[in-house]
């Protein structure tokens, strides 16, 4: 017999079916016993009576099992609604441990998984499995089809950079550096320098590319180690850019809500609002904020994480928008490769997307005169020497450019409304941790 899959049983209702994967929550009652049963496309509910019900009692979470039964239509008053396979369940015919697992460590047998983040984590490789924790990484998996989709509807050319790179891509002191056999290098903050230099290459150019931040605290919504979702653009201008980044975000969005829908139901995910981004400059959003808040941050050179939670407010009920793009940030806060407004050079062609409260995109039109780069670099006190590879891409003919990068765990977190970037993350990195908590390392070689 061919093996089948748990989702496509409603179709197979009075067929014998084979069924392959681990058992999740068990459940007896002497002479009758039910165990839920996951494969890779969802999990349905195993009923065995009499002898094989005592077989199902001894299952443990997580042996993994190969079953043949009866595909039964369930009666009216036993339909589970929140489950795809809610309507049918499988009689149990023969039952084969094929790996049996060592006793669990916590219990991952409930609907829900109760655990702190940190044993969440400690725990990665096992608590990854259970179904609240997996569709986190189905939804952020939707998001990044939706991405490729949206890239290369656009003639983007998807490329692999490096992420070991001879100087910093974003500035700042964020930055992790590598003894490199006994050189300096440094982890790429970004795919930035590297997506650039392919403008010339290819005109419109996508990467989904890892990005490393030395971030100096421990924050609900920054990673060490995160995934960056980047377009760049060639012959474009601010306007175009403007219009491609809320073309993709939209896309992206539409896609999860397309191939996901049952997740964001059953989480209770309200419905996405995806009218049309409203554009506001950073200072008019600051004066908004100023207007229904009382707060005045109007001097200030970016917004609080309170400014942006009430900003998209303010778009949702203006605007019927989850989504709301600033433009105009100082120049002197963004990074050096950023176009000044030639208008009024202290504030730049700079943009951010805030998606329910929280920054989920940047990007800018670029600096793509090579003198104007050059000097640039200078004037921010950086060495143009460390650039040079960059440099030789504007040197010989580089067009008007610009893109944006969305960050992958960031965007997955407000989706899902969780409460910590961490979650969204498979083996998330930070100050405290790389897989293992560095305090338990230290504990183990004492
Ligand atoms: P930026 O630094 O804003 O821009 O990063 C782009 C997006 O990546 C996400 N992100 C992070 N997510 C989790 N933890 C972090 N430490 C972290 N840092 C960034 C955010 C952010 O919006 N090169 C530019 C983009 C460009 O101009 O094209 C850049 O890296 O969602």
């Amino acid at each position: 017999m061919n093996r089948s899959l748990s989702l496509d049983l409603t179709k197979k209702i009075g067929e014998e079916v084979l069924l392959k994967g681990w058992v999740e929550r068990v459940r007896s009652h002497g002479k009758i016993a039910f165990f839920d049963l996951r494969d890779m496309s969802e999990t349905v509910q195993i009923a065995a009576f009499d002898d094989l019900a005592l077989k199902v009692a001894g299952l443990g979470v997580q042996d993994v099992v190969e079953v043949e039964g009866l595909v039964k239509a369930r009666e009216e008053r036993y339909i589970n609604k929140e489950v795809p396979t809610g309507s049918i369940e499988v009689e149990l015919k023969s039952l084969k441990v094929i790996v049996k697992s060592q006793e669990m460590p916590f219990d991952m047998g409930g609907k829900d998984l109760d655990l702190q983040l940190p044993t969440l984590l400690d725990y990665r490789a096992l608590t990854l499995r259970h179904s609240k924790v997996r569709e986190i990484f189905l939804i952020q998996s939707a998001l990044l089809s939706g991405f490729r989709k949206a890239a290369e509807s656009l003639s983007c050319v998807e490329l692999s950079v490096p992420t070991i790179a001879a100087s910093a891509t974003e500035g700042g002191a964020e930055v992790f550096d590598i003894n490199y056999y006994g050189h300096r290098a440094y982890l790429t903050q970004s795919p930035q320098l590297y997506k650039q230099m392919m403008i010339p290459v290819f005109e419109r150019v996508f990467t989904i590319s890892h990005a490393y931040r030395a971030e100096p605290s421990v924050t609900t919504r920054h990673l060490s180690e995160s995934t960056q979702m980047d377009c760049e653009f060639g012959f474009v201008d601010f306007q175009m850019l403007l219009d491609l980044l809320e073309e993709v975000v939209i896309k992206m969005l539409k896609e999860v809500e397309a191939t996901c829908g049952d997740i964001l139901k059953a989480r209770g995910v309200e419905k996405l609002l995806l009218g049309k981004t409203p554009r506001l400059t950073l200072r008019e959003s600051q004066k908004i904020i100023y207007k229904e808040t009382g707060r005045d941050n109007r001097k200030e050179k970016d917004l609080t994480p309170q400014d942006e939670i009430d900003i998209c407010e303010w778009a949702k009920k203006n605007h019927n928008s989850d989504l709301v793009t600033i433009t105009h940030f100082p120049t002197a806060k963004r990074a050096f490769y950023t176009m000044p407004d030639p208008n009024d050079p202290e504030y730049s062609l700079s943009y951010d997307v805030l998606f329910r409260g929280v920054e989920i995109s940047s990007g800018s039109q670029r600096i793509s005169d090579y003198n104007e780069l050059v000097q640039t670099i200078k004037n921010r006190g950086m060495n143009p020497k460390n650039f040079e590879l960059y440099l030789q891409a504007f040197k010989y003919g580089m067009p008007p450019e610009g893109g944006f990068s969305f960050g992958l765990e960031r965007m997955t977190m407000h989706i899902l409304n969780l409460a910590n970037v961490r979650e969204a993350s498979l083996f998330p990195r930070d100050m405290e941790r790389v897989d293992e908590r560095f305090s338990q390392i230290e504990e183990k070689e004492v």
